[in-house]
């Protein structure tokens, strides 16, 4: 099997499916431009789903060939499917199909722009948003800036970046460092505030938006960092951060009035436990609502 376009159930004549390519048949239109893959025409019935299935997992078994597993990324872009043998579950044949997903994510417009020379924010909250342990920081950005050798760009954090310094260090932050990766982490609550970051290996830089998440998990001490939706490094601490009383700041340092951040930033979440990399992946594809901080 070797399927390079999706094919679509044909409600006028369910024993031939559209296929949506350039062959013989013409007919396929489909202004909603979604990927898609009907199973089964003619012949067998579907199993019914048992519930016991991961998402996105349909399954058709005629015992004596073998069952199609088709599964479509967490992010909606790729759909793949696998003719796996019943006996042994070993792949008889397979196909995917992938689409572009470039800039089509972001999708919480009003957002908040940041000059990067003198704006900042400090939402007004009310409660206590020191993270002793467990948490997640998430938030979406879009920046053209090419970062100076040592200027880093603060995206959302609480307690800040400079020297140690008691009650001053970082209690969680989210930055884009001077070659423009993406990196999280926080200095712990030991005597010699260790540093905890992570940095993507990519830079991002690149004018689109994209989401970033910070996971403190205080149980396994892992903190994970995550870019659209996936993880982009982990590390770890045995000790939970630093607690301090210094501002719950967006878009500059939280401990000085510096390391501004030139372009978009909304939907800044905190939350004080690690979400999971499914939650984190829902949240990228537009599954949970949220408050918005600033509209
Ligand atoms: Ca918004
Ligand atoms: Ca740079
Ligand atoms: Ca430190």
């Amino acid at each position: 099997m070797n399927v390079p376009y999706a094919i679509k159930y044909n409600y006028g004549n369910g024993f031939s499916p559209i296929k949506t390519t350039t062959g013989t048949l013409s007919t396929y239109t489909d202004p909603e431009g979604e990927i898609f893959l009907t199973v089964g025409q003619g012949g067998r019935s579907h199993y019914q789903w048992t519930g016991l299935q991961p998402s996105w997992v349909a399954f058709r078994d005629n015992t004596t060939n073998g069952f199609l597993q088709v599964t479509v990324s967490p992010d909606g872009g790729t759909l793949s499917g696998n003719y796996l043998k019943s006996s042994d579950g070993t792949t008889i044949d397979s196909f995917s199909i992938s689409k572009s997903l470039s800039g089509l994510k972001y999708d919480y417009a009003p957002y908040r722009t940041f000059n990067g020379v003198s704006d900042y924010f400090d939402p007004p909250v009310t409660a206590d948003m020191s993270m002793p342990s467990s948490f997640t920081a998430s938030a979406w950005f879009k920046t053209t800036k090419n970062n100076p050798t040592g200027v880093e760009e603060m995206i959302v954090n609480k307690g800040g970046i400079g020297l140690d310094r008691l009650g001053e260090n970082m209690n969680y932050g989210l930055s884009i460092t001077d070659s423009e990766k993406v990196k999280g982490g926080f200095e712990d609550s030991g005597t010699s505030n260790n540093d905890h970051f992570v940095s993507s290996s990519a830079s991002y830089n690149d004018g689109n938006w994209h989401m970033a998440a910070l996971t403190y998990d205080s149980t396994t001490g892992v903190i994970t960092l995550y870019v659209d939706g996936s993880s982009a490094g982990i590390n770890t601490s045995l000790l939970p951060p630093e607690t301090n009383s210094k501002p719950l700041r967006i878009g500059a340092n939280s401990r000085a009035n510096n390391s501004y951040f030139a372009g978009q930033i909304d939907e800044v979440q905190i939350v004080s436990r690690a979400l999971s990399a499914s939650e984190i992946a829902d949240i990228y594809n537009h599954v949970m609502p949220f408050s918005e901080p600033f509209g």
